[in-house]
């Protein structure tokens, strides 16, 4: 009886689908990068690491994702850390740097039809050309990312889907244009540009500049709030969410995730939603700990955790194909009557049909951004009707999500329920509050389970590293530079003459960047762990030609990512341009606790030495005392990342 307010009746049909580029499904993806987020992923023992690849991955099993986008490594921070670039300077070129290339091959391994999204967040400085803009020189800019993309091809492999412009920043209309056309001309026509992965802003230029239209494909947009704006509806460009959620995924960020994933085509018109991030392989100590999927930050006991949002996805990307057509708004698709939302999803024969529910409550579903206005959800029964191709359908396969905030009860993820019947086109169904459902009539979903993965276990002390067992060119796995980019060298020249090991870390940016970050990171430096009391050591040798004016190793550091100009800790640093040493408690050396000359000389080794235990400590050069003291300084945190610069 329809009397009852909580019953409400919706109609399932494809008698008005639409079958055009707007209303085609692109699939849902995640973000590697922007940036550093899987940078400990590649240590983990290859059996948990091929685990977790097929949780993100494989295609009836688990996120069983439609599209990987990755950072496009520009040698400078951007969020978890800097990922590096294929071309530190207009005439290097290296394409086995970093942990992209070898995820996007995991990822195609596993699902050769995932598609592949490359953008960078930051450029390394050469393609200013001087300039502090990747736009003042767009022919350098366009031939950097042709490198990228035709490098990916020969060296890898791997063809790209689609190019974004420039995170978060300016798109430029010329750039755009100028990016399309070396694109074609290198035989790259089947790449796709996404502009401009910030704002709907570039759905003006789309309206009003034909070619910049034609060179644009679809317009993203970063946490949308589900919302696009009229101009970009206009456009009749596919829409997508080309970033979003970031959200720390326990029961409320899966409520987020899988509340968007509805709400994006419902409220926006959006087609592709995509995750930041893919997988949580960075310290949780750097900002937005565990905004993922899953998280697997801990290579070195191989415990991991699969978590909600990675089976909210599933709830979709098990049941739909890129390629299939949603069903509008009114025709398919809509919010529920008592609240929530219900997207229908159709194969392009009309063949299969697909149904998703989501009732997250208001509270129970907030992401880190924008702020969601108010709204209540109740508890409903609806009756769904099928008709058109889908009058037909006699049992739809059911699945359900329960995200249960009653004390003493846990939530329940993806999990497969008695197919329901339809009878004469006809069915009801009960949907309590925070519940997702998916009905459908695709048969090959599974909630894929691998071995339970090793108990988690602090990072293992004493660690040491002599870089001699890299690959020249790699950064060592368990160091994550927040500024600059530390490399494995071969050593030459006089460096060589007085070392007994042939290879070191040396750090290799020396031009600024085109950053993201908004403020500049002068001063490189690369972190790991989590401590409070430690001694961090470093021997190191300072070139007399082209070299720094000060190095340090430092404790308790307490930050990473943009904020990482303002890092406080314990830090003892040697300047060998003045022959001075200090003891800061800031990397900015604005809190000076100590200092001296040292005479150290260049182009010889010097052991720098930090040690913190029981509320004391002691700074070494060598094996002279420089600094101790029976107290910490007051400003030196509890905790914090090891580094060395
Ligand atoms: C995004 C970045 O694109 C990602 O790399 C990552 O940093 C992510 C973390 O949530 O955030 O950048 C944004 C940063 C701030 C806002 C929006 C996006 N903001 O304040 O609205």
């Amino acid at each position: 009886s329809f009397e009852n307010k909580f019953n409400s009746k919706i109609r399932i049909s494809d008698e008005s689908v639409i079958k055009n580029a707007a209303s085609m499904f692109y699939g849902i993806g995640a973000i590697s990068g922007g940036g550093a987020t899987s940078k400990l992923l590649q240590n983990y023992p290859q059996n948990q690491r091929d685990q977790i690849l097929d949780y993100l991955f494989l295609p009836n099993f688990g996120a069983s994702l439609h599209m990987l986008k990755v950072e496009i490594g520009g040698d400078s921070q951007s969020t978890e850390g800097t990922e590096a670039s294929h071309m530190h300077h207009s005439w290097d070129l290296n394409y086995n740097r970093g942990y992209e290339w070898w995820l996007m091959k995991e990822a195609k391994k596993r699902n050769p039809n995932i598609t592949l999204y490359g953008l960078p967040w930051a450029f390394p400085g050469w393609v200013g050309n001087g300039t502090s803009s990747p736009y003042n020189y767009p022919s350098l800019t366009a031939k950097y990312v042709l490198k990228w993309v035709q490098g990916a091809k020969d060296y890898h492999n791997l063809t790209i889907d689609y190019l974004g412009i420039w995170n978060e920043r300016a798109y430029d209309v010329e750039y755009v244009r100028l990016l399309r056309a070396v694109l074609d001309h290198a035989g790259f026509k089947n790449i796709r540009l996404v502009v401009g992965d910030g704002d709907w802003g570039p759905a003006h230029d789309v309206l009003n500049d034909p070619q910049f239209a034609a060179a644009t494909f679809a317009l993203g947009a970063h946490y949308p709030g589900t919302l696009s704006s009229d101009e970009a509806k206009r456009t009749g460009k596919p829409l997508w969410a080309s970033e979003d959620f970031s959200t720390f995924n326990d029961d409320i960020g899966s409520g987020c995730w899988a509340r968007i994933l509805n709400r994006n085509f419902v409220d926006g018109g959006m087609t592709s939603s995509i995750a930041w991030n893919l997988v949580a392989a960075y310290y949780d100590n750097l900002p937005f700990p565990r905004c993922s999927l899953m998280t697997a930050n801990e290579p070195w006991s191989g415990h991991y955790e699969v978590t909600g949002p990675l089976w909210m996805t599933a709830h979709t990307s098990q049941f739909a194909l890129p390629g299939w057509y949603y069903l509008p708004v009114g025709g398919g698709s809509g919010r529920l009557p008592s609240g929530g939302s219900y997207v229908g999803l159709t194969d392009s024969n009309t063949k299969q049909l697909t149904i998703i529910f989501e009732t997250m409550s208001h509270d129970h579903s907030e992401c880190i951004r924008p702020s969601l206005p108010p709204y209540t959800v109740k508890p409903q029964n609806v009756t769904i009707k099928l008709a058109g191709a889908f009058a037909s359908i006699t049992q739809l396969y059911y699945w359900k999500s329960v995200l249960s905030y009653k004390k003493g009860d846990s939530s329940t993820y993806f999990v497969k329920q008695s197919p329901l019947q339809v009878k004469s086109g006809q069915l009801t169904l009960f949907l309590d509050v925070d519940v997702v459902v998916t009905l459908s009539t695709v048969a090959t979903a599974t909630k894929g389970q691998r071995s339970q993965p090793p108990p988690s276990k602090p990072f293992p002390l004493p660690y040491s590293d002599n870089f001699q067992n890299y690959q020249p060119g790699s950064n060592p796995l368990n160091l994550v530079p927040q500024a600059g980019f530390f490399e494995a060298v071969k050593l030459s020249g006089g460096a060589s003459e007085v070392s007994a090991q042939p290879q070191a870390l040396c750090q290799v940016v020396t031009l600024a960047t085109l950053n993201w970050c908004p403020l500049r990171l002068t001063s490189p430096y690369t972190v790991m762990g989590n401590w409070s009391d430690i001694s961090v050591s470093a021997s190191v040798l300072v070139p007399s030609v082209n070299s720094t004016t000060g190095i340090f190793v430092a404790a308790r550091i307490d930050q990473g990512g943009c904020g990482a100009f303002q890092a406080k800790g314990l830090f003892l640093w040697l300047f060998p341009a003045s022959n001075q040493y200090a003891v800061t408690n800031d990397l900015a050396q604005t809190k000076k606790i100590k200092g001296g000359s040292f005479v150290y000389g260049y182009d010889a080794w010097v052991k720098l030495t930090l040690t913190l235990q029981s509320g004391k400590y002691t700074a070494k050069i060598g094996n002279q005392t420089v600094a101790n003291s029976e107290t910490l300084p007051g400003s030196t945190p509890s905790t914090g990342f090891a580094v060395v610069h």
